[in-house]
Order: C-alpha cells, then sequence, then structure tokens
C-alpha cells in the first residue's frame, strides 16, 4: 500500500472520468480527499471524501476547499476543443484560482496538462527521434493553449514563490484504446492513479513535467521528469493493437501530427505547417 498524505488531498474536476476513478482508487489507499466539481458527484461518496459543488471561477470558493490540504489534483475544467470564451473562465482564470489557494497553503498542484499542449509536432516516422518534454509548446487549439498556459503558471509560481507542481501531460486516458492513434497515446486507469500517488507522495518535485502515456512501443514521446517522481507506467497500449491497429482517420492533417483529430479542427493554412516550430514557410 502507498504511502498515504498527512494532510488531505483535493480533487477539482471529481465528477468528471478520470475525477471519478481517482476519487475511488486513492480514496481505496486511505487518502483523505475533497471533492469539487460544477455538478454532482455521481457516485456513492467514498470513505473519508467530503464533496462541494463550485465553479471554478469562483476564487474565494476554492480558497476555502484548499484550507490544509498538502495537494491539489487539478483534473477540472474544459477538456475538450471548445470557443475560446469557453475555455477561458474555467481554464485561464480557474488555473489561477488553483495556484492561488496552493500559494496560500503551501501545497503542491498536480495539473491535469494535455498532449494538446503540443498537438502540432509532426508524429515520428521510422528511426525518427521522439519528442522531449523540454520541446516548444505548439498547442493545436484554444483547449491545448489553456494547457500550455497552465504548465507555464506552474513554472512562475515555482520561479516565484516555490509552489511545487507535477504537470501531467496526458495522452488518452480511456478504459482501453479505441483508434490507432491510441497506440502511441493511451494511458490506462491504473496507470494515472499510479502516476498521481508518485506525483504526490514523492519528496521533492519542483516544477516537472510529465509524459502521461502507459508503456506504449509505439509512443510519441521520449525524455521527462519521470524519474524525480519515481512513476513507471505498467500497462501497454501494444496488447490492443489486433483490435484498433487499423483504426484510422483518413484525414491526412489528423494523421501527421501528434494531436491528432484536434490539429485538424478548423485547419485552413494551405501547405502543412513546418516541423521545426520557428521555420517561416
Ligand atoms: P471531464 O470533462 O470528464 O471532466 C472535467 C470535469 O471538470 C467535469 O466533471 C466538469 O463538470 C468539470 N468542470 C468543467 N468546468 C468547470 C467549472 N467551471 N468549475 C468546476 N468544474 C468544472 O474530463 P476528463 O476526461 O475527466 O479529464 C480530466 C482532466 O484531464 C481535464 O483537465 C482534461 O483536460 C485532462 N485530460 C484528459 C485526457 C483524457 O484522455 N481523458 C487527456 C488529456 C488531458
Ligand atoms: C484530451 O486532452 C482530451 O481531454 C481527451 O478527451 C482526448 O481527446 C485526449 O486529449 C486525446 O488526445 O486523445
Amino acid at each position: 500500500m502507498p504511502h498515504v498524505p498527512e494532510k488531505p488531498v483535493l480533487l477539482t474536476g471529481a465528477a468528471g472520468n478520470l475525477g471519478r476513478v481517482l476519487a475511488r482508487d486513492l480514496a481505496a489507499q486511505g487518502w483523505t480527499l475533497r471533492l469539487t466539481d460544477i455538478h454532482s458527484f455521481p457516485d456513492p461518496m467514498p470513505p473519508r471524501a467530503s464533496f462541494v459543488r463550485a465553479d471554478l471561477n469562483d476564487g474565494v470558493a476554492l480558497l476555502r476547499q484548499a484550507e490544509g490540504c498538502g495537494a491539489i489534483l487539478h483534473f477540472g475544467g474544459v477538456s475538450v476543443e471548445q470557443p475560446f470564451e469557453t475555455v477561458f473562465g474555467p481554464n485561464l482564470r480557474g488555473l489561477y484560482h488553483v495556484y492561488e489557494a496552493a500559494r496560500r497553503e503551501g501545497a503542491r498542484v498536480i495539473f491535469a496538462s494535455s498532449n494538446h499542449a503540443i498537438g502540432f509536432h509532426e508524429r515520428p516516422q521510422g528511426s525518427d527521434p521522439k519528442l522531449d518534454a523540454d520541446c516548444a509548446f505548439r498547442p493545436d487549439g484554444y483547449y491545448g493553449l489553456s494547457k500550455a498556459y497552465g504548465e507555464l503558471m506552474g513554472r512562475l509560481y515555482w520561479d516565484k514563490h516555490g509552489v511545487e507542481n507535477v504537470n501531467l501531460r496526458i495522452g488518452s486516458c480511456f478504459p482501453k484504446p479505441t483508434e490507432a492513434r491510441m497506440l502511441s497515446t493511451w494511458l490506462s486507469f491504473a496507470d494515472l492513479t499510479r502516476l498521481v500517488t508518485a506525483a504526490v507522495t514523492a519528496p521533492r518535485t519542483g516544477h516537472c513535467v510529465i509524459w502521461a502515456c502507459s508503456d506504449n512501443p509505439a509512443s510519441f514521446w521520449g525524455k521527462d521528469h519521470r524519474d524525480r517522481i519515481g512513476w513507471q507506467p505498467q500497462d501497454t497500449a501494444e496488447a490492443f493493437r489486433g483490435e484498433v491497429g487499423n483504426k484510422l482517420s483518413g484525414n491526412p492533417v489528423t494523421e501527421r501530427y501528434q494531436g491528432g483529430s484536434y490539429a485538424a479542427m478548423e485547419y485552413s493554412r494551405s501547405k502543412p505547417s513546418p516541423r521545426d516550430p520557428f521555420a517561416l514557410d
């Protein structure tokens, strides 16, 4: 049984797909959880957990929920591509509220970032090197842009205020892969729970960024800071190759970029964006 944190842990987005998994699994590990979401929590309340319904736009509510917490698992907000005005409140203002609460409590933030912060990097082909976590941000929409902002918010609060933060650049976290791209990007629920556990219980993290995918041989991603928290994934998408290996989109933009269909949404360039993020063509 992993180490149980001394202080309660706040989980935003608790009523969402990943929030529900974490609420169940972390409570089963003996953790004391404070759950919050704008929607009601749909499951029976886990042992030692409490729930407060609140909007991430409400900074005072977040300060109250975070009182006495040692870590904030920030999984709430808009979780897919949406118009800028929809993303803005929950994902940008909400993130500021989370970091201000963490600063006041001296809490560590575990941020559910996304591959869409870097979704306009091309997928590696053949012997191409995999992408390291210190690559340039190349968001593939307003949602991905909000995740890049979240990671940079972590950079700022570590450098200026010493607020520790672990940024999980999640690939595709679902019960199982549903398309060929997920042979590269899939993260199992069990690997997610182990990752969050390691991120909260590691003695020191500073500001770090971790590719959150299972042990997928077809992964797009290379080096990151996982050694700092002692996490290694144990599951693999490869087990599903027979089921999803031929499920391709048929869209050349989707297939070219790591962010897949998000890169193709409202795409209006006449030529593909170049490999080098600083190239001018
Ligand atoms: P989800 O959409 O199921 O959960 C997000 C939760 O945030 C929802 O329960 C929603 O009610 C809540 N929320 C939205 N706006 C809010 C507001 N204004 N105030 C308070 N709560 C609000 O998404 P999912 O799949 O559980 O993802 C969780 C986190 O992980 C998200 O931040 C998402 O961006 C990130 N992520 C998820 C991936 C996946 O494959 N599931 C991949 C990459 C990142
Ligand atoms: C994400 O960031 C989304 O939250 C999730 O719904 C999937 O679309 C995932 O990325 C993905 O790229 O598969």
